[in-house]
């Protein structure tokens, strides 16, 4: 009787062991959890530029409106400098419209942000970078 407790719990105690390692393999990346506005991005990119590495992510906002989030991390003993201001110019793709440049604010060390209204629903790109580098992320707003 006592052997068959002695069983019975250590069945438990493989299970949850086992158990622990499921749940880090299945829990979902830390690029797809939610920001603290607690929404997802609807389009996001990463850049892998000369000096270090850009993340940008777009959020819908209704109506036409976008927020893009931007963060500049440079390289492990890189001097590259956090506060230089990202380059931003969105337009529309497949379409002659012209396009425009967002203002940017700057919310942390290397972090920027733009709200902003894009003046037609349908597919747009946001092409952030410095200079000759520069990812683009394209989204669709309604
Ligand atoms: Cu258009």
């Amino acid at each position: 009787m006592r052997s068959k407790i002695l069983a019975g719990v250590i069945a438990l105690g493989v299970l949850g062991f086992v158990g622990a390692f499921v749940w880090v393999a299945l829990r979902p990346p830390a690029s797809l959890q939610t920001s603290a506005s607690g929404s997802a991005p609807i389009a996001s990119v990463t850049g892998t530029f000369s000096d270090g590495r850009l993340d940008a992510q777009i959020y819908a906002a209704g109506n036409q409106n976008v927020r893009l989030e931007v963060q500049f991390t440079p390289d492990a003993g890189e001097t590259a400098t956090v506060d230089i201001r990202p380059d931003v110019y969105v337009a529309m793709v497949g379409m002659n419209m012209g396009g425009f440049d967002p203002p940017l604010e700057l919310v942390g060390a290397g972090a920027w942000r733009a709200n902003f209204q894009v003046p037609m629903a349908g597919r747009w790109v946001a092409s952030v970078g410095f200079g000759e580098e520069f990812a683009e992320v394209e989204f669709d707003a309604r």
